[in-house]
């Protein structure tokens, strides 16, 4: 093989390899799946099964007394639209997006998510005082991307247990 050929089926290589690259959403990899374990999720089926449906948003108290929080950002708002957590004890996010790529910030704090459509973003937070902030999305994420803010509520430690379970998954009853 002279090195005209070889150059030749170099780049030939080369680009038959990106080409796969561009289309990153389109085809299904079966080895980054099973390389990402559980944090991948399928955003066209967030709300049919699995961790993100509906009913299992919001807060959810766990046996040591922390937090989770589940939600998902979508154009172009969060769900839930207000999330209650209590005061001073570990919050556990966990977050998707169904569309964009968006960054769901707590004004006033240094918080900052960065939210990816097919992966679960993790962070661990902590409100150490009863107050409201707002929520925003700090990622252009579409012409909506102005408007995308809601709300956290953190209420004194000793109030949430007392809430009903409905109650607890987010602000929407107080
Ligand atoms: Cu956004």
């Amino acid at each position: 093989m002279n090195w005209r050929k070889l150059r030749v089926f170099l780049v030939t290589a080369l680009v038959l390899c990106l080409i796969p690259l561009t289309r990153y959403y389109q085809i299904d990899q079966p080895l980054i799946r099973f390389l990402r374990g559980s944090r991948h999720v399928d955003p066209l089926s967030l709300h049919l099964s699995g961790e993100f449906v509906e009913n299992n948003l919001g807060t959810e108290q766990e046996p040591d007394g922390s937090v989770t929080v589940r939600m998902i950002a979508q154009q172009y708002l969060f769900i839930p639209h207000c999330i209650l957590v209590p005061a001073g004890v570990p919050v556990h996010l966990r977050i998707t997006s169904a569309d964009a790529v968006h960054s769901l910030t707590f004004n006033g704090t240094n918080y900052a998510v960065k939210v990816l459509p097919g992966t679960i973003s993790e962070a661990q937070l902590q409100f150490p005082r009863p107050g409201d902030y707002k929520t925003t999305c700090r990622e252009f994420c579409g012409a909506g991307h102005y408007a995308m803010r809601s709300e956290l509520k953190v209420v004194p430690r000793d109030q949430f247990p007392a809430l009903q379970a409905g109650e607890r998954g987010n602000c929407a009853a107080q």
